[in-house]
């Protein structure tokens, strides 16, 4: 297998176009030749709609220059390259950030106002791509924006889904799923490479050659079909991309022959089945065909990205004498983004094994080289396990593999580690269990992988002492922290301009853009009253615009000298939308209960919570419910509304978060200690000068500790007393606090509505289980919450000492920058070096 005779076919080398103008008039007639010769309107159409198109095309032109002396240039050089494999991303819109990062925002500005449109407008007529469900998806995209800035050769593949992941309704029932319609039209931004079609098998059968090699055959083959994305770098030419495969059957796939005897359907049966693949993100999988789709969707993204690389990798070796498959860790780094792309493991076996004809150790060694894992969650129902009946049916040959892999595990811990004998069973990638026989995924990355690694200090500090502890005792260097960031090009400079030009201007240089750290410069300025004015009237501005859009979609007004205080994220238990929504009820009531006199004393708070809810999670659904609920009642007290507002705000996606972070105050970051890995939006409300009031969770524990405790509103047990606190629980020890079940009962006493809360508020009851029992502890850190929010409202009406802390905030935030982050994965993960387009 080891040689010059692979099949890769050598490159043919095109000619980069020709630099196109920036000039604004030359841009305005770019605009103007796509609107006549890229039509997708009826003639003569311009309205913003058909600007935006056309600007976006005009856009991808530049972008696509780039783009191509970018492949040429790694291409030539033959770098060590790293793919990013996750099954989520969420990019958002592109325009505001392509325009930025190439540095033509007055120049499309101009030419659009030669042509009768504003740039603001016609980029609000974009829509989110939205390939993703939340955090883990987003900090994806953080770190395409990140590699590409700092020119290191890395690409990202993922899944084009049809519909996303959904668009949440609000109506009188609660949330509402519809199908995001991001494609509904089209995307102006992706490429589709023809050339570039992989078949990928599911099910069938294995197959044992005459030499003893195992083939997977038979079964149902679906075509893996490449669109690309260009993810430009911030001022540089490198431009990255993001491959997104869409599954497509073939013509011959199609049956004329049934579809002329009128049996339509059957007649195009591999079609329809290739579309459920791509249609939606996280399709329903409380049925077996539901799990099935999940899990061929787990395979496509890992078969196409795999033959696709090793593609490449070929292709850059040929024509340039012989070669080992032992270079190919040299080449080609791998990153799964959680559990969701191990596949990519027996899968990378399978490719080496029997179709490269590799023996098993070769293989694995250059498997493991490979490979790194990051894990996302310490959430037991979030750690993947799959049937092995279903595995079985739909892999069959990578379950050969992963009994292999399984079988060599043990038999090395057994020969080395005879200590570890009664952890052999849960350390183990196949769980056996009769009853309910699994493989579980986690496992399998960790065995497999050569480094795997947290996302926060604590949350590694957890995997290595709980989760993952027994396989650190094997391999005490894999396990490593690489705590998240974001990238300061969209979440500062392009969403926040107010703030960002007050931020040069007092740095007195840009540069903080690509190397945030610069930020700290502004501490010795934090006392500044010129400085605080010029702060105050940026957070106003946004605050402002913040208004607008609450009003625009849900019809309240509200009041932008509030304090406003915003927990915008998914909606889940563990993150305690409850313990937030709970503390507001208990507020309003207190309102309630005061003089006209007493509230003048109050300081008025707008309460703002966003986030989707899975669409079978009952009890987050009720949340949203309840938040809304809330609302309705607050919102229309006419006692209390200039004191307090609620708001939910509908579908929360990247896009909303733009409007609502640069006009935050007060953000709320309050999981059960030990349970959020991390969180990245944190880090994007602190560094656009917003305090947090937040627990030991996480990236909070950072974030306190690089801007100042004094700066952070900090409340609630620890993750090392949680299992106690659970304890205790369940011995019947806890004593609830009164303020809790005055607020709860006001919910049971009707006081929102007619709407049956009972199952919800059941769950913080009892003494013990996961639903009931209040698992989250919701009970036990009301009191200190409370407590918290009381020096809110206290610090809030002090402006001096809260400017000073908002603009320490943002000095505070230079660590979390995703360049920070994605530099640490280069050097201490990937091995992979800078390499810069001339
Ligand atoms: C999320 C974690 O919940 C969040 O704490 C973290 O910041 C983010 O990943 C990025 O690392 N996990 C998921 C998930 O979104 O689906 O497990």
């Amino acid at each position: 297998p080891n040689g010059t005779n692979a099949s890769a076919k050598s490159a043919k080398v095109p000619m980069v176009a020709q630099p196109l103008s920036n000039e604004p008039g030359e841009i305005a007639s770019n605009i103007n030749y796509h609107v006549h010769y890229s039509p997708h309107f009826s003639p003569f159409k311009f309205e913003p709609e058909q600007a935006f198109f056309a600007t976006a095309e005009s856009v991808r032109d530049r972008l696509v220059q780039h783009w191509d002396e970018t492949y040429l240039h790694y291409h030539k050089v033959d770098p060590k390259q790293t793919y990013y494999l996750s099954m989520e991303y969420l990019q958002g819109r592109t325009l505001t950030n392509a325009i930025g990062n190439l540095n033509v925002q007055n120049a499309y500005a101009d030419a659009l106002n030669k042509l009768g449109h504003e740039l603001e407008e016609i980029t609000e007529q974009e829509k989110d791509a939205a390939l993703g469900n939340g955090g883990l998806g987003r900090l994806a995209s953080c770190f395409l924006d990140s590699m590409a800035t700092l020119n290191l050769p890395a690409w990202g593949y993922g899944l084009r889904y049809k519909y996303g992941l959904f668009k949440q309704k609000i109506t009188k029932e609660g949330q509402e799923e519809v199908a995001e319609d991001w494609l509904e039209k089209f995307s102006p931004w992706e490429v589709v490479r023809h050339d570039l079609v992989f078949p990928v098998r599911f099910f069938g059968q294995v197959e044992v050659n005459p030499n003893g090699s195992r083939k997977w055959v038979g079964g149902e083959v679906v075509q893996a079909l490449a669109y690309d994305v260009p993810i430009p770098g911030y001022k540089t030419k490198n431009t990255n991309s993001l491959r997104l495969w869409e599954a497509k059957a073939s013509a011959q796939d199609f049956d004329l022959f049934q579809f002329n005897d009128g049996q339509y359907e059957s007649a195009a049966q591999l079609h329809s089945r290739a579309q459920q693949i791509c249609a939606v993100l996280y399709p329903g999988d409380a049925t077996e065909s539901g799990k099935i789709l999940r899990l061929k969707q787990q395979f496509f993204l890992c078969s196409a990205s795999l033959q696709d690389i090793i593609l490449r990798f070929k292709q850059r070796k040929s024509g340039k004498g012989s070669w080992q498959w032992s270079e190919f860790p040299n080449k080609v780094a791998l990153q799964l983004n959680d559990t969701h792309p191990t596949l990519a493991v027996p899968e990378l076996m399978r490719l080496l094994m029997d179709e490269e004809g590799l023996g098993w150790d070769e293989a694995w060694d250059v498997t493991t080289r490979t490979v790194a894992y990051t894990n996302h969650t310490v959430l037991p129902e979030a750690l993947e396990k799959w049937s092995q009946t279903i595995m079985w049916k739909l892999l069959p040959r990578h379950m050969e593999i992963i009994q292999e892999i399984d079988k060599r595990f043990i038999d090395m811990v057994r020969a080395t580690r005879s200590d570890l004998e009664s952890k052999i069973s849960s350390m183990r990638i196949l769980d056996d269990n009769p009853q309910k026989p699994v493989v579980r995924m986690a496992n399998l990355c960790v065995v497999a992988a050569h480094k795997v690694n947290g996302v926060a200090q604590l949350h590694s500090d957890i995997l290595k002492a709980e989760l993952f502890a027994d396989y650190v005792s094997i391999w005490p260097n894999k396990l490593q922290n690489k705590t998240n960031g974001i990238t300061p090009r969209r979440w500062l400079r392009f969403c926040n301009p107010e703030l960002s030009n007050i931020i040069t201007k007092w740095l007195k240089t840009d540069q903080w853009i690509t190397n945030l750290d610069l930020l700290v410069g502004l501490r010795q300025f934090a006392d500044n009253a010129d400085l605080q004015a010029e702060w105050a009237s940026a957070k106003m501005a946004n605050k402002k615009r913040l208004a607008q859009y609450i009003q625009r979609v849900t019809g309240v007004s509200i009041d932008p000298n509030s304090l406003f205080d915003i927990q915008v994220k998914r909606i889940h238990e563990y993150k305690r939308q409850l313990l937030n929504i709970l503390g507001a009820i208990y507020r309003y009531k207190k309102l309630k209960e005061m003089s006209p006199e007493e509230r003048k004393n109050t300081t008025p708070r707008t309460i703002m919570i966003g986030g989707k809810a899975f669409a079978t999670y009952t009890n987050a659904k009720r949340i949203v419910k309840l938040v809304n609920d809330v609302g309705d009642v607050v919102n229309s007290d006419p006692e209390v509304n200039s004191y307090l507002k609620v708001l939910f705000v509908p579908n929360y996606n990247v896009s909303v978060a733009e409007v609502l972070i640069p006009g935050s105050e007060l953000s709320q970051h309050i999981s059960t200690a030990g349970m959020e890995a991390s969180g990245t939006s944190n880090m994007k409300f602190s560094l656009n000068g917003c305090l947090i009031i937040g627990t030991l969770d996480g990236a909070n524990v950072e974030i306190r500790e690089e801007i100042g405790d004094e700066n952070f509103f900090l409340f609630g047990a620890t993750a090392d007393q949680v299992p106690g606190l659970r304890k205790e629980r369940e011995d019947g020890l806890f004593k609830p606090d009164p303020r809790f079940e005055e607020a709860k009962k006001f919910i049971r006493s009707g006081a929102f509505g007619s709407y049956d809360y009972s199952p919800l508020l059941d769950s913080l009851e009892g003494n013990s289980g996961y639903g009931r029992g209040d698992y989250f502890l919701v009970g036990y850190d009301f009191p200190s919450y409370m407590d918290a929010q009381e020096r809110v409202d206290k610090a809030y009406k002090d402006r001096k000492k809260w400017l000073k802390s908002s603009i320490l905030s943002t000095a505070g935030s230079g660590k979390f920058s995703s360049d920070r982050t994605i530099s640490q994965y280069a050097k201490e993960i990937w091995n992979i070096e800078e390499c810069r387009v001339p």
